[in-house]
């Protein structure tokens, strides 16, 4: 590739956090082990359709039996951190009760086994694993549901919160509450746009009274924070109703998370925009308060970026279903990644940018950041992957920018550790640095992976 893949940490400072992302359905398998109750991605892989291939996670990388040789390969690539998350119901099973000691003592090996090899544990509480027998009481449109989280929260931090010091609520609630209550392409595969909107609140508040207890429970000073998936959202002309697209889509992909979590309110327009679409957020005298609980930092999951415009293409009618305005996407003449995402490392540099502008004074740290090509493995299961080893150098370049811009970015991980169960996609798709053969479990880093453990080494020797 014409990518320069020298140099790209060029400019990022000596204490620059590095580390690589998994979460719990994606890479454990032993969904039957020690206790473990079904979680509402147990169920939706069962459901003719929702997933590739029919796959489903009950071995992904065996990852619960392989922990070990997996924490070795971590500290291997030299990173300073490696983000996971709880299986909630490994810790709490049927998301409500006592802790389970066995799920527990997985969570606890694996975090002694980590601060051992000098790796520091950043441990996210929600990737996706929601107990099923809350999503029969109603899932996240149930305000039960945030204080379910809370309570399952303050168990995982009086199991762990003597040696964890990092701690994330939520991985991406945009996902949670859209993906998978609005478009259905998500588990629990609902599709009713009032309900994702009351998912996305009481997310949110979940989130909230769970940093509350968590700052309670905690036994020594801890950095707790929430982690969103955004892209930068481009107008397609200054035309007013490209303008308008263009706020649309951000208000619903990036405000109306980030207005409540750092300043204690919805942004108006946006709460305009549901009304119009016969929706709302279903706000408690309190809820606000809880949400706007202080943050450490700001996580930030990038993939792509998306052009919008609020005109329809010649001779397409705009349709006026629901009350919501005419938006579609347009499509740029720029490479794509095996999921099709437009390959947009600018985008993460605007997005840093106008965080650090529009939200100062909260660290950000990228907590994921990669790309899914067709890999080819040769007979050793080596990969040569130019493809992704640009992507990465392209975008830590953009996260340089950004700093350099005057965005208080503090760190970087790379999804993903390994190939892994990509959700609706299966293992179709694969955003490892590590190759893992899902026959044989054999794992073989690929040249991406040695890219960036040389890039994250000469990035420390050069600047200490
Ligand atoms: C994130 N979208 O998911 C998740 O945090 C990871 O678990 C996942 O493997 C990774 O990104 C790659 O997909 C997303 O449709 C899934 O915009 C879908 C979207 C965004 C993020």
């Amino acid at each position: 590739p014409a990518t320069a893949l020298a140099g790209a940490a060029d400019g990022l400072p000596a204490d620059f956090l590095w580390g690589v992302a998994t979460s719990s359905y994606q890479i454990e398998g032993a969904v039957q082990e020690d206790g473990r109750t079904p979680s509402i991605w147990d169920t939706f892989c069962r459901v003719p359709g929702a997933v590739v291939d029919g796959d489903n996670g009950d071995i992904a990388c065996d990852h619960y039996h392989r922990m070990p040789e997996d924490v070795a390969m971590i500290a291997d690539l030299g990173v300073d951190a490696y983000r996971f998350s709880v299986a909630w119901p490994r810790v709490q099973p049927g998301g409500r009760g006592p802790a389970n000691a066995r799920g527990l003592a997985f969570y606890d090996r694996l975090v002694d086994q980590l601060l051992d090899k000098g790796v520091l544990p950043w441990i996210t509480l929600y990737h996706w694993d929601l107990p099923q027998e809350l999503e029969d009481a109603g899932g996240w449109p149930e305000r039960d549901t945030a204080h379910r989280f809370a309570d399952y929260s303050e168990l995982v931090m009086d199991a762990l919160g003597d040696r964890v010091r990092h701690w994330t609520t939520l991985n991406e609630p945009w996902c949670s509450a859209m993906l998978g209550y609005d478009q259905g392409h998500h588990a629990p595969g609902r599709k009713h746009f009032p309900d994702a909107m009351k998912a996305v609140h009481h997310l949110l508040l979940g989130h909230g009274l769970a940093a509350q207890r968590l700052r309670a429970a905690a036994p020594q000073p801890i950095q707790l924070g929430i982690t969103l998936n955004m892209g930068n959202s481009y107008p397609a002309s200054d035309h007013p109703a490209d303008v308008d697209a263009a706020r649309r889509a951000d208000g619903l992909g990036a405000r109306i998370y980030l207005d409540p979590l750092v300043h204690g309110r919805y942004p108006a327009d946006v709460v305009a925009d549901l009304a119009r679409r016969g929706a709302e957020l279903p706000v408690q005298d309190g809820d606000l308060e809880a949400i706007a609980t202080p943050l450490d930092l700001l996580g930030v999951n990038y993939y792509s970026s998306h052009v919008f415009s609020g005109l329809p293409e010649d001779g397409e009618a705009a349709p006026a279903a629901d009350g919501e305005p005419f938006s579609r996407l347009v499509k740029q003449d720029l490479p794509v990644t095996a999921m099709g995402w437009d390959i947009i490392p600018r985008g993460l540099t605007d997005l840093l940018t106008r965080l650090g502008r529009d939200y100062p004074g909260l660290p950000l740290y990228i907590t994921e950041n990669g790309a899914a090509f067709d890999d080819t493995a040769d007979a050793d299961g080596s990969v040569q992957d130019d493809d992704r080893t640009a992507y990465f150098a392209d975008h830590i370049r953009a996260v340089a920018a950004a700093r350099t811009a005057g965005a208080d970015v503090r760190g970087y991980f790379a999804w993903s550790l390994m190939d892994n169960f990509e959700w609706a996609f299966g293992y179709d798709k694969r955003f490892g640095l590590v190759r893992v053969d899902y026959d044989t479990q054999r794992r073989t880093p690929k040249q991406s992976a040695l890219w960036f453990r040389d890039t994250i080494r000469e990035s420390r020797t050069r600047q200490s």
